[in-house]
C-alpha cells in the first residue's frame, strides 16, 4: 500500500492514522505544485484530481478524498473510531464537517482578495468555535479516546494557529497534546527525514 502524501499538508492526517493503525505505507512524495513524484513521473497518472492524500493499494485501485481514506482505516481499526451502534456516522459526520466546513475553507481563503479574507477567517473560527465545547470536555474530538478524525482535525488547527486565528485556548492544548503522541512524531520524522520537522500548512 502507497500513501502519496505532501509534507505539511493534510496528508499527515492518513499517515498518522496509518501508523496508529498498525498498517504499513510506503510513502511517496508529491511536489503539489509541479505535480511531480521524486522519480519525475506524474501525479496526475496517480489520481487525475492532483491533490494528496491518494492511497494506493497493492492491487493499484486508488482511493482519495481524506474522508474516504481516514474511514477505510477506522474500518481496519475499530479501535480508531467511536463506539456504539451509530459510532460510524458519528465518524463520518466529524469527518465531512471537518473536510467541507473548515479544510475547503483554506484554499478558498488563501485565493481570495485580502478585502474579502476577514469574512472567510472569521468563518473559519465560527466553525473551530462549534468544536471547542468538545475539547472542554474531553480530550480529543469524539470522546475520551483517539479516533481518526484527530489527526485531521491536529493539522487543521495547527495551521490555523500557525495563521495566527483566534482560537479557543483549548486548540492550543489540544494540538500539544495530539503532536506529542508518538505517531505524529514518527510520522513528521518519516516525511522530513532530513529536515526535522514539517513546513506547516
Ligand atoms: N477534498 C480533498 C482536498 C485535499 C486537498 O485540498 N489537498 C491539498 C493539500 S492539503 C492539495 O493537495 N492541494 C494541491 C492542489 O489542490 O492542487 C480531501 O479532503 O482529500
Amino acid at each position: 500500500m502507497k500513501l502519496f502524501h505532501a509534507p505539511g499538508f493534510s496528508s499527515i492526517a492518513d499517515h498518522i492514522a496509518l501508523i496508529e493503525a498498525g498498517l504499513p505505507v510506503e510513502l511517496v512524495k508529491v511536489d503539489i505544485w509541479s505535480k511531480r513524484l521524486d522519480d519525475g513521473s506524474d501525479y496526475n497518472d496517480v489520481t487525475p484530481k492532483g491533490y494528496v492524500p491518494a492511497l494506493m493499494f497493492d492491487d493499484g485501485e486508488v482511493l482519495t478524498e481524506n474522508v474516504a481514506i481516514l474511514a477505510w482505516i477506522a474500518d481496519r481499526a475499530p479501535q480508531l473510531a467511536p463506539e456504539g451502534e451509530r459510532g460510524r456516522y458519528r465518524l463520518i459526520e466529524m469527518l465531512s464537517f471537518l473536510a467541507c466546513e473548515i479544510h475547503k475553507r483554506f484554499p478558498i481563503y488563501f485565493s481570495v482578495s485580502e478585502e474579502s479574507k476577514p469574512v472567510l477567517r472569521e468563518e473559519i473560527q465560527q466553525r473551530f468555535d462549534l468544536l471547542s465545547s468538545r475539547l472542554e470536555s474531553a480530550d480529543y474530538l469524539l470522546g475520551d479516546r483517539f479516533s481518526v478524525a484527530d489527526p485531521y482535525l491536529f493539522m487543521l488547527a495547527r495551521g490555523a494557529l500557525q495563521m495566527d486565528f483566534a482560537l479557543a485556548d483549548c486548540f492550543r492544548d489540544y494540538v500539544a497534546r495530539i503532536e506529542a503522541r508518538p505517531s505524529v512524531q514518527e510520522a513528521e520524522r518519516r516525511e522530513n527525514p532530513q529536515d526535522g520537522p514539517a513546513p506547516r500548512q
